[in-house]
């Protein structure tokens, strides 16, 4: 498509051929903020919260951390032969303010911003925070769009009843939203997952919410590409909602993260499998539990920054197509 039928060209980064890219306040990948262009097409929004943990705290700091990391981006994604922030336009919507002495007035707030946000006609690009704020953020998804599938990546499964009693949990979100009917039970999935468990009956549990498993070891035996095509599968045309717990990738490749496992996907296996899922679509997606005191030279955070690229990336296309066909549906009118 040409960058004329996007009705306002886009405001991109800064240019790092005149301002250093270590230089000046660090917004993601160095967009401009929300409020000087004034509506967004994909909003990249931090959620500061990590009231939610059951191990290592500190995902709180994680958005400003993958922030940081997201200075060395650049505008052009040769992996999808694309540039997400010339084909839409892509800001950087600030943090919402949740409260951290309480867990329901959190999610709630999250909830409610995020309906704001989504209201504006912006997809959402969630930068955590601890993984229990994908929850509020799905309630937000199914109103706008219905029941969403949901691909989620995580060394865990995260459908957990409760902990010492508590509901809303960084290990619970995705049975609370089975339970309240936020997602399409047909289209879900689990991928990266590993790692000792309570017992057999978490699997059973969880297969019995409509949950696909696709572990570390099928990514490392069968593939990125050969995952990818699964997942394309069960996933169709449905509206999908991506949630990338960053302990899906081996300690190695995310050493600052809550509460890690042993034996996880690489990086490169994890941004192959997202591209290999370049023509679902995807309505908003969220990278949670980035931990940077645990982390060494930002390795981290530079996973999360690239895993955030690769899903603003697909975003960005799919904007830019629908605005084409849109276009053609005017002129053949
Ligand atoms: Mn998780």
């Amino acid at each position: 498509m040409t960058s004329s039928s996007v009705p306002n060209e886009p405001r991109g980064p800064v240019d790092s051929s005149r301002v250093p890219r270590y230089a000046g306040p660090a917004t993601y990948a160095r967009l401009p903020r929300l409020d000087e262009v004034g509506k967004t097409d994909i909003a990249v929004v931090g959620v500061p919260f990590d009231t939610g943990v059951s191990y290592r705290p500190g995902a709180r700091f994680g958005g400003n951390a993958i922030r940081e990391a997201s200075r060395l981006l650049r505008p052009y994604n040769p992996a999808q032969d694309a540039s997400p922030f010339a084909l839409a336009q892509v800001a950087d919507a600030g943090d919402i303010a949740a409260n951290p002495f309480n867990i329901h007035e959190a999610v709630e707030t999250i909830e409610a911003a995020a309906d704001d946000l989504l209201a504006t006609g912006a997809r959402m690009m969630t930068l955590g925070g601890d993984h229990t704020i994908a929850l509020p953020l799905l309630r937000s998804m199914a109103k706008k769009h219905g029941p969403v599938a949901l691909l989620h990546f995580d060394a865990h499964l995260d459908t957990w009843d409760t902990y010492f009693g508590a509901e809303y949990t960084h290990g619970t979100p995705f049975r609370r939203a089975v339970e309240e009917g936020i997602l399409d039970t047909e289209a879900l999935s689990h991928v990266g997952t590993r790692g000792p468990l309570y017992g057999r009956q978490d699997l059973t549990d969880d297969e019995k919410m409509g949950f696909g498993i696709v572990t570390s070891s099928d990514i490392y035996r069968r593939g990125a590409d050969e995952v990818a095509d699964q997942l394309r599968q069960r996933i169709g045309d449905r509206p999908l909602y991506i949630s990338i717990d960053i302990d899906c990738l081996d300690p190695a490749h995310a050493p600052g993260t809550g509460t890690p496992e042993a034996g996880g996907m690489t990086s490169r296996e994890l941004l192959e499998i997202l591209r290999g899922l370049a023509s679902c679509n995807l309505v908003s997606a969220d990278v949670v539990e980035v931990a940077p005191a645990y982390d060494h030279a930002e390795i981290t955070a530079v996973a999360a920054s690239h895993t955030a690229y690769e899903l603003t990336t697909i975003m960005s296309r799919q904007i830019a197509a629908n605005r084409a066909a849109a276009e053609d549906d005017k002129t053949a009118k």
